[in-house]
């Protein structure tokens, strides 16, 4: 089923003009498509659909795409983002084309587009993931202009106040907890920022599937933590023949069930990508147990290699962008679990 607001905002579009379906929940567009995770996939839809409406590349789409969001001084996906318990900020990202290469940086520090790093690790070199000083090294090397990784007025602002009782307690749903008309990601009242994540996945007009994954991780985790984001099979998967998911929220729990895997997986036995996405939550949940997993958030999405798409929810309050022609680009509300 739709959610009433989603049917809401498509009325104000005209019905009459949809390329979508939606049949007992499952939901259908036309390709080329796009999807990405919270508020902030809005913004970063636009610039992937750029490249989709003129028959581009899905693999060039989720990079563009989610080097908006990457730049957005108003987001904490990229440089802006918290910083980590002992102040500094480090960045992970991965993509995957439609033939099973895959890219991935970790533990990046003072570049401003992971995303294109991880790129040119899947396209210029043998191996893919690369951490820490060598992956920045590679980066500068790449022609990357290397930041100077000071934090941003706000950013230091939030750190000041993380450190008066230096507890790390991850905030669910921070991502979208206080969203704004226009969809701009903006900083929470105590300090704290409302984004650390987007993961993107499209399929391009010739059938193809890629994705991205991009984040600066849980804001004040122990210093070299990295979470499920840039790992291939956890925060994102593709397989053509078969679709494309990718993940937000507690990367580790992400982990522990391979998630981005496992819904690809459930999607090849013949779910549809939000029952697929709704069996790998209660993996998760299964794994977790109900008491910690309210005390976490993760979502989930997923598109087929038929244009089917859906995500589901660990807890209320994770959303997506949805984008599959020039004037529909909406959100909608993934169904949670608990
Ligand atoms: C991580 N999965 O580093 C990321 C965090 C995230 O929305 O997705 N936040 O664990």
């Amino acid at each position: 089923m739709l959610h009433r607001r989603h049917f809401l905002q498509l009325g104000s579009l005209g019905l009459s003009a949809l390329t979508f379906s939606s049949f007992r929940g499952r939901m259908t567009a036309q390709k080329p498509l796009v999807l990405s995770t919270w508020d902030a996939g809005i913004a970063a839809n636009k610039a992937a659909w750029q490249i989709l409406r003129n028959g581009g590349r899905a693999l060039d789409a989720v990079e563009q795409g989610v080097r908006v969001t990457e730049a957005s001084l108003n987001c904490c996906v990229g440089l802006g983002a918290n910083p980590d318990r002992d102040g500094y900020v480090t960045l992970d990202a991965c993509i995957m084309d439609e033939n099973f290469n895959c890219g991935s940086v970790l533990f990046l520090e003072k570049i401003k587009h992971p995303i294109s790093v991880a790129r040119r690790v899947m396209e210029k070199t043998p191996h893919v993931m690369l951490a820490g000083s060598g992956a920045q090294q590679f980066a500068v090397a790449e022609g990357f202009p290397l930041e100077s990784g000071e934090l941003s007025e706000d950013a230091k602002r939030a750190y000041q106040n993380w450190l008066k009782k230096s507890e790390y307690k991850p905030v669910i749903n921070i991502e979208n907890s206080k969203r704004q008309e226009a969809f701009v990601p903006t900083k929470l009242e105590n300090g704290d920022w409302n984004h650390d994540t987007i993961g993107m996945i499209a399929l391009d007009a010739k059938g193809n599937l890629s994705g991205s994954c991009t984040t600066s991780g849980m804001g004040f985790k122990m210093r070299g933590r990295i979470g499920d984001s840039p790992i291939i099979g956890a925060g994102l998967f593709v397989d053509n023949e078969v679709g494309a998911a990718v993940a937000t929220g507690q990367g580790e729990d992400i982990i522990r069930i391979c998630g981005a895997h496992t819904i690809v997986e459930l999607m090849r036995q013949g779910m549809d990508p939000e029952t697929a996405c709704k069996k790998a939550m209660e993996r998760l949940l299964k794994v977790k147990g109900i008491d910690k997993a309210k005390a976490i958030q993760a979502g989930f999405i997923a598109i087929s290699k038929s244009g089917e798409y859906g995500g589901y929810a660990l807890q209320k309050g994770f959303n997506f962008a949805v984008c599959h022609a020039d004037d529909k680009n909406f959100l909608v509300d993934a169904k949670p679990l608990i």
